[in-house]
Parts: C-alpha cells; sequence; structure tokens
C-alpha cells in the first residue's frame, strides 16, 4: 500500500526480512510442537507475555468451532436490501488476495501466517464514553445479536475490487449495547497487539501497532456499518480478519479493521492508523470517490479481483444513497 519511510533508529528492510524467515521457522516449530520441548529458537518470547490457554484455537480448528457453536449464523437469511451490480468474487481469489500487515506488508502468504493467530477465546472491550464499560466474549455476541447476510462491494485504495458475501451484524446494534454517552461522537476500534504471533508487529516496527481505525458517531449509527464474523456463508477465515471485523462499504478498504477487540468511544475524531503514516495518502474520513486521485495513481477505475474487468470508480462505491447525507 505504502512503502514506509525509514527511520535511522529503526530495522533496516534487509535485516526484517531476514527475521521474518526466522520468526517463520519458529512458527513451524511451534506448531510440530517442538519449542515446548526446548528444542525451540531460545529468546523470542512475545512481549504481549501470555500464553495462550490450553482451550485456544487457532486457524481452521477455530473456524470449525465456530461453524459448531454457531450452526443458525451460517448460512444466515441474506437481507434483500442489498443487492450487487456485479457477479460475486470467486471465494478463493478473494481468500488469497488481502492485506492484513500484522502479518506482512505484502500479500504474499497472508492466510498461512494468519492461520496461527490465536481466534479463541476473544473478547471485545466496549469501553471509553459509555454507561458503563464491559467486555464480551464473541460467541456470546453472536447469541445476543441477531445476524444476517449482505452482498457488499468492497473497494481498496490500491484500485483493486470485489463484491462478497458478509455474515454479521450491522455496526448499529452493537453501539446500542454499548450505550454511548451523548459526548461520545467518535467511536474508534483497535486490532489485536500479539507480536509473538504476527509477526509483522514485530517487524515492521515502523508502523504504529496495533491497528487502529475510527469513524463519526453518524457514521457507526449509519445502517450500511456492518461488523462481519463470516464470509461466504461461513466463519471468516483468519486473514479475512477473524473473529470479527468492520465492514463499511463505501469507504476504501483500510477503514475496514480486521480483528477488533477493543470499541472504544471518545469526544474527539482519533488518530487513524494509515492517517498517521501518511496523511497527504490516507484521510480519516476515506470515502471512496473516482474524482480524487491517490498522489500515485487515479481512482477513476477499479480492477475486478478474480476477472480482471475494469470497471468505473462510483461515488460512495455506489453507496450514496445510504451515506451522501452525512456529508452534505
Ligand atoms: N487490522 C487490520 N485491518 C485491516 C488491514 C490490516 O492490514 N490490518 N488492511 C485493510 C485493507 S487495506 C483492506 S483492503 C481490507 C482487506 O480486507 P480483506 O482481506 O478481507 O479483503 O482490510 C483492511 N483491514
Ligand atoms: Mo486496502
Amino acid at each position: 500500500m505504502v512503502r514506509p519511510r525509514h527511520r535511522r533508529w529503526e530495522i533496516a528492510e534487509r535485516e526484517a526480512t531476514d527475521e521474518r524467515v526466522y520468526l517463520d521457522r519458529r512458527t513451524f516449530l511451534r506448531d510440530a510442537g517442538m519449542v515446548g520441548l526446548g528444542l525451540g529458537l531460545a529468546g523470542c518470547n512475545g512481549s504481549d507475555g501470555a500464553e495462550a490457554p490450553d482451550s485456544a484455537m487457532r486457524g481452521a480448528d477455530a473456524v470449525a468451532e465456530a461453524l459448531r457453536l454457531h450452526p443458525d449464523a451460517y448460512p444466515a437469511p441474506r437481507n434483500p436490501a442489498y443487492t450487487l451490480d456485479r457477479p460475486l468474487t470467486d471465494r478463493t481469489v478473494a481468500a488469497a488476495y488481502t492485506n492484513f500487515y500484522e502479518f506482512r506488508n505484502d500479500k504474499d502468504r497472508i492466510a498461512e501466517l494468519a492461520a496461527g493467530l490465536t481466534l479463541r477465546p476473544w473478547t471485545v472491550t466496549l469501553d471509553g464514553l459509555v454507561e458503563q464499560p464491559r467486555t464480551v466474549d464473541v460467541d456470546e455476541l453472536l447469541r445476543r445479536l441477531p445476524v444476517e447476510e449482505r452482498l457488499y462491494r468492497h473497494r481498496c485504495v490500491e484500485a483493486w475490487a470485489m463484491a462478497v458475501p458478509w455474515t454479521g451484524m450491522p455496526l448499529r446494534s452493537l453501539v446500542e449495547l454499548a450505550r454511548p454517552l451523548s459526548s461520545a461522537r467518535y467511536l474508534r476500534m483497535v486490532s489485536f497487539m500479539r507480536p509473538a504471533e504476527a509477526i509483522g508487529q514485530r517487524v515492521d516496527t515502523w508502523y504504529d501497532w496495533p491497528y487502529h481505525e475510527g469513524l463519526s458517531r453518524a457514521e457507526a449509527t449509519n445502517e450500511l456499518a456492518f461488523v462481519a464474523t463470516g464470509i461466504y456463508a461461513k466463519p471468516l477465515p483468519p486473514q479475512h480478519g477473524a473473529p470479527l471485523r468492520l465492514v463499511v462499504p463505501w469507504k476504501y478498504g483500510y477503514k475496514s479493521i480486521k480483528s477488533i477487540v477493543r470499541f472504544e468511544f471518545v469526544a474527539e475524531r482519533p488518530p487513524t492508523f494509515w492517517n498517521e503514516q501518511a496523511p497527504n495518502e490516507y484521510g480519516f474520513v476515506s470515502n471512496v470517490d473516482p474524482a480524487v486521485p491517490h498522489p500515485r495513481w487515479s481512482q477513476a477505475t477499479e480492477r475486478m479481483l478474480g476477472t480482471g474487468e475494469r470497471r468505473p470508480t462510483l461515488p460512495y462505491n455506489g453507496y450514496a444513497e445510504w451515506v451522501a447525507d452525512l456529508y452534505a
């Protein structure tokens, strides 16, 4: 997405790559059960310190468990209000072409690396300017809030696009559960911080981890704003942002923060991950707009994943009817 500007005290790209190979090897040793036996590499403990509990699950096991626990959610009833003007993107193509900087700053092997992220147990904290801060387990959320399927377009700022079925709940239902105070004008969302499991968080130290994003309260409670727990009628695979991620289809993809652990209500507009990296390239609002080019490329058209078809970019990614009022 963006080549970070290295500062002098930061790790050189060459060393970073070496460490990534090294860490990949450690992940392999752990998966093979060798780290605990003292056969692994020493001196490489994650700074989060927390050892995963015995019930912890990762990758395909966690996905299978989510499916077993929520048979009514996958598949969920499709909400007919959201229709597509293009065919659905092939599931395997979407699964193989993902941005997830916690693992890599390119798209190679993200699925494989993200499979090492512990997905259960997973709790979400709802706090900040709320009546009563609370922490809920993601399975509890799925039991409490009705889930539905929605077909949405997705547009990355890199000019690729896809069309996918998400399963989840309106963000608004989560906001209502949190009961924010009237002083809460923005919602800040934060991803996990687990350098021991996410190689990018150890190696790509020039980013301000954990990944963090934000919406105005009006955006967060717009009916389009969605929290996905599934895709293609199955629980999210790790690389798509399991166990739950934001989907705001009228904005560039980087606003749709993955693997969220915290929803914090705040009074002021919060700093956001990409805006801090490159403020001239990535704004806070970041609505899809064919008329505003990225400094290095045009946003007038987009390329569909899988087919390579070029389509004109639509204002608000085609969702003006829902959201244009918010910016009038
Ligand atoms: N935590 C986190 N969320 C993230 C990202 C990321 O690197 N880390 N990348 C964003 C970008 S740039 C895009 S385009 C979408 C990609 O979602 P997908 O992999 O499900 O297509 O996730 C967004 N959410
Ligand atoms: Mo993106």
